[in-house]
């Protein structure tokens, strides 16, 4: 197995590093890949150091599989030459995710409909990623009608730039600035760039990707997503209408059985997610399950997940071992 890391240099190629080497990813070789600013960097991965090389050279290299977390463009430019040599793809950015010839994974829901045909995979956005994990088993039951979802979104989605001002202002230095206005202190209603129609893409993101994982068009979603001074994990309060009835006690039975989730739900002892907790961790928890009570099959909940893990590097490194696990490379 040849598996090349692209955007090796980045936050979430860092984390992608991480989870292969806890998960003893099996690897003969392995390719990190940056930009042209990069080539030579050393980084070391389970003790033996690796130099950085561009992308011409992993692509004349024909990886059997190369993770890509480099920004959309790039993506955009180079997965279609990659998969032209016959390496699998799986794409953590934007660029691929809305393609009809392309797959969007989360693996514990839809890896069954992985081909050997499919070589540019695409990687859910991270907010997305935790929302269908625990939506795709109460949907199955209960049938979903709409969600209204607000996210409190970590400022490491934004990446490395955004940590570092709110660092800066924690520290009370003046320095470069990746939001529009102060973070630390502050909570931004602005995740990613405006749309038309005045939602962010982050929102956008979040109506339409959902659908294409759970295959479904019946349900909506619609979205208000914030950036917080939190740097663990993205949160959400998450508001789903059903079609059918159900009891309280079944939700978190099944949320409770399902694979990846945690369950995270006693009131009596402040037992709930929180984002500090989630932080370096897979799964993705739930919490402050409750009836809404203004509205008949209705259910309000507190979902927290690390989005740099299951919201990226994990989900993704998922999908490469469902690949070699189903011999589909
Ligand atoms: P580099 O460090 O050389 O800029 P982040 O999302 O944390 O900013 O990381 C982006 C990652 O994508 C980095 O590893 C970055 O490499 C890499 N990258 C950015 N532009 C390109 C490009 N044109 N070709 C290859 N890798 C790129
Ligand atoms: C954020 N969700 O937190 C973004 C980061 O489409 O993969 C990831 C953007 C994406 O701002």
């Amino acid at each position: 197995m040849k598996l090349a890391v692209v955007g090796a240099t980045g936050m979430v190629g860092e984390v992608m590093l991480k989870v292969l080497a806890e998960r003893n990813f099996p690897l003969d070789e392995l390719l990190l890949v940056a930009s042209k600013r990069s080539i030579g960097k050393e980084i070391t991965f389970k003790d033996k150091t690796y130099k950085v090389i561009g992308m011409e050279d992993a692509l004349a290299a024909k990886p059997d599989i190369a993770l890509f977390s480099a920004g959309g463009s790039t993506s955009l430019e180079w997965a279609p030459k990659f998969a032209k040599v016959g390496t699998t793809v799986i794409d953590n950015s934007s660029a691929w995710r809305m393609d009809r010839d392309k797959k969007l994974i989360v693996p514990e829901i839809n890896a069954q409909i992985l081909t050997k045909e499919d070589k540019i995979i695409a990687n859910p956005n991270c907010s997305t990623i935790q929302l269908v994990m625990v939506l795709a088993p109460l949907h199955k039951k209960y049938k979903m009608k709409r969600v209204v979802v607000s996210t409190y979104q970590s400022v490491s989605g934004t990446g490395l730039k955004a940590v570092q001002q709110m660092e800066n202002e924690m520290a009370g230095i003046k320095g470069e600035m990746a939001y529009p206005y102060p973070i630390h202190k502050n909570a931004l209603p602005h995740c990613d760039v405006f749309e038309e129609n005045g939602y962010t893409k982050e929102e956008m993101k979040l109506a339409r990707e959902p659908q294409k994982i759970l295959d479904d068009r019946t349900f909506s979603i619609t979205a208000t997503a914030v950036r917080i001074p939190t740097s663990g994990g993205h949160s959400e309060s998450v508001n789903v209408e059903f079609e059918n009835e159900f009891e309280l006690g079944d939700v978190r039975k099944m949320l409770h059985e399902t694979p990846g989730v945690t369950l995270q739900d006693n009131i009596d002892t402040n037992i709930y997610p929180m984002p500090i907790y989630a932080h370096d961790k897979d799964e993705v928890f739930v919490g402050r399950i409750r009836r809404d009570e203004t509205q008949e099959n209705t259910i309000n909940m507190w979902i927290v997940s690390d989005n740099l893990r299951k919201g990226a590097a994990t989900n993704t490194i998922q999908i490469a071992e469902y690949l070699v696990a189903n011999s589909l490379i």
